[in-house]
């Protein structure tokens, strides 16, 4: 896979040569390509923002240097989807990060001041699909934070990321955002020592029943889903989707009552929603 990330402060991009991703990148798994907005900036200010019509606080980005900079990243390579990190984007799921490991190309325009002219996404729908996604309910200073996120739930997901022992499907959102897990939240995990300041790991863990042992573990998580999630813990309850507007088998339209993910030609349906 190749991802591309376009963005006025390239070095926030440094974690990426790190840790799980870090090792991908050095395989040859995963493709970064980092560039430098500024690059695209030709005003004699190589001026990246400008005061917003219709006033207000703060400043937005031009749409110039995004225009000429999305042309040339999108023709450096291969087809791309754009994602833009956005407050008002679509929720990020595990889902969504499963669909986004199955393409070939990933291209991220990250904002920041008060987000990019609303015209460059519209312009870039005519060329590519776009998507707008948000990674949770609170506001960043940019989209930066928000790719480092995204590219380490879509890269783990890649063959061969994630070492054998480990493997996505156990994980709390189930790997691909299906599956039996898909709707829990991991319970508490031990290691040695077998007691510790007095606090013993539950003895069923070092039973080897490895049939008690699941149903302790399945027991756990769903304790701990009911106390931080209550709302997924309804949705299981329900026996509904894990996620809201999700079809119940991938690529399946959504369960009737969901809604389904608006989508037009261009206007990217995120993979995987
Ligand atoms: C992109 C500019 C800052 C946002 C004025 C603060 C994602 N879950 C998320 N929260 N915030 C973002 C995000 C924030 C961004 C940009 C993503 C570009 N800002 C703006 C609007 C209010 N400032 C995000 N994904």
């Amino acid at each position: 896979m190749r991802i591309d990330i376009i963005t006025i402060f390239p070095e926030y991009f440094g974690p990426l040569e790190v840790s799980l991703i870090g090792k991908a990148a050095q395989r040859g798994d995963i493709v970064f390509r980092v560039h430098d907005l500024r690059n695209w900036a030709l005003d004699v200010h190589h001026s990246v923002d400008d005061t917003p019509y219709g006033g207000g606080p703060g400043m937005v980005m031009k749409p110039e240097p995004w225009g000429e900079a999305l042309d040339a990243v999108a023709a450096a390579g291969g087809p791309a989807r754009l994602v833009v990190p956005s407050p008002s984007g679509r929720p990020f799921t595990q889902r969504m990060a499963a669909g986004y490991a199955r393409e070939p190309r990933l291209v991220f325009a990250c904002g920041r001041y008060e987000g990019i002219d609303a015209r460059v996404v519209e312009d870039a729908r005519s060329r590519m699909p776009v998507d707008e996604v948000s990674i949770g309910d609170y506001v960043l200073a940019g989209g930066e934070p928000a790719v480092l996120v995204m590219t380490e739930a879509i890269g783990r997901l890649l063959p061969g990321v994630l070492g054998n022992a480990q493997s996505a499907a156990d994980d709390s959102f189930g790997g691909d955002g299906e599956g039996p897990m898909a709707a829990l939240i991991e319970g508490p995990v031990y290691t040695r020592p077998r007691v510790w300041r007095g606090r013993e790991v539950p003895p069923v863990l070092l039973s080897g029943d490895h049939a008690a042992i699941a149903r302790w573990r399945h027991d756990s998580a769903l304790r701990v889903t009911a106390a931080n999630r209550p709302d997924l813990a309804a949705r299981i309850a329900a026996g509904q989707p894990a996620v809201p507007g999700q079809a119940a088998v991938p690529g399946q339209p959504a369960a009737p009552g969901q809604a389904a993910a608006p989508g037009s030609a261009t206007r990217g349906t995120p993979p995987g929603e």
